[in-house]
């Protein structure tokens, strides 16, 4: 007879195997050892606590001012704080969206009207070939090492249209160095290709902090860049994503966006805006000392377990890869779940070859060390049981 914690079971096992990262981190949502999603769930510093008091006063001044101010002030304010001077100033060239994804989901909709084919990085988060798919997109996969190192000729997007480029990458890190951006937009430019980079992890690493926006107008490619505030400050999912794109993008983005959207909330604009000038005050460089403090002490965990590996040596993102041996991701997630201990498997990340990440797994590192110090204890005693 089937019990009912026994569907249950089959179900989040089924999840693990065939459903997407996302649902994964569904399950992990009200767990209070939650290392599963990306999102910034630290604790408040002392002076994002003193803007949090603030936030009656913050709605009563976004409600009284300009949008199109806030608007400005956030975006300028945000792109300067990461090193992205360049940044298109003309009206309309940055759209504000509830989410990265929403952004996402306007840029796919707006390529699938001149073409059918993209080339996409990967390994990547799942969400971005299952947006792109959505809308009927055929997907080429082009490797990660391939991006960084190999040549950058016609032959890397073949009959492709337009390449999507995840920098840094998530769950790698790995970020696209200026003379390789330089060599892609170019390649781009001779193309006629559209040039789209997703930006959402580029707060942690000051590697992606040269300025992206001089790079491709100096290229003259179309180009679209999703950038997003909601990996850095643990401010319950209050983000923006921004949609920046060339003067020459000649798609339909505007009128997409339209469809979607109106506008995002001035509340959260100008809650960006002053978490922006706390950050441009030592805060970015605190967070990237805690996010380093925390990825050792992932890493000194359970660097004596025998096969484990960390594959992403200078990685500065907020999660961390683990590779398992021969242990299998899936089976890894199951036992530290029955244990309350929720990250993510790897396979989906792979969206062209599961096969390929089928023994690693994904740890959140943007969480209070405490706790990250009892989730890396629980799996010190899996991988060794
Ligand atoms: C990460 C999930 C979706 C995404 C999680 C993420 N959002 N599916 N719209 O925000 O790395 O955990 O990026």
């Amino acid at each position: 007879m089937t019990t009912v914690s026994s569907t249950a079971e089959n179900e989040a096992h089924s999840i693990a195997d065939h459903g997407n990262l996302t649902q994964l981190e569904f399950l992990a949502l009200s767990r209070s050892l939650n290392f599963a999603d990306g999102h910034a769930r630290q604790d408040l510093t002392r002076t994002q606590t003193e803007i949090i008091s603030e936030l009656p006063d913050l709605f009563a001044v976004a409600s009284k001012r300009s949008v199109q101010e806030l608007e400005r002030e956030a975006f300028s304010s945000y792109f300067r704080l990461l090193g992205q001077h360049s940044f298109p100033t003309a009206e309309g060239r940055v759209l504000s969206c509830y989410s990265s994804s929403v952004a996402m989901e306007i840029v796919a909709r707006s390529l699938i009207t001149e073409m059918q084919t993209m080339a996409l990085i990967h390994p990547t988060f799942d969400n971005i070939p299952d947006i792109l798919k959505g809308v009927g997109m055929n997907l080429v996969p082009v490797a990660e090492e391939r991006l960084h190192d190999g040549p950058l000729d016609a032959g890397l997007i073949g009959p492709a249209k337009s390449i999507f480029v995840t920098t840094p990458n998530n769950p790698t890190g790995r970020v696209l160095a200026e003379d390789r951006l330089k060599s892609l937009a170019a390649l781009c430019a001779r193309q006629g290709a559209v040039l789209v980079l997703d930006t959402s992890f580029r707060g942690f690493d000051t590697r992606a902090h040269y300025d992206h926006y001089a790079v491709l107008e100096a290229s003259g490619c179309r180009w679209i860049v999703i950038e997003d505030t909601g990996k850095l400050w643990p401010t319950l999912d209050l983000k923006v994503g921004w949609l920046v794109t060339s003067a020459n993008v000649g798609l339909p983005v505007a009128k997409t966006y339209s469809d979607i959207l109106l506008g995002v909330s001035p509340f959260v604009l100008a809650l960006i805006t002053r978490l922006v000038e706390d950050a441009a005050d030592d805060g970015l460089a605190d967070l990237h000392r805690f996010i380093g403090v925390n990825r050792e002490l992932v890493r000194s965990g359970l660097a004596d377990v025998p096969g484990i590996e960390f594959p992403d040596v200078t990685s500065r993102g907020s999660v961390e890869r683990i590779l398992l041996g021969q242990r299998s991701g899936i089976e890894t997630w199951t036992a530290m779940r029955d244990r309350n201990v929720y990250i993510l498997p790897c396979q989906q990340f792979y969206w062209a070859d599961p096969a390929a990440g089928s023994n690693a797994l994904r740890v959140a590192l943007a969480r209070p060390t405490a706790s990250l110090a009892v989730a890396v204890r629980v799996m010190r005693s899996v991988l060794l049981s």
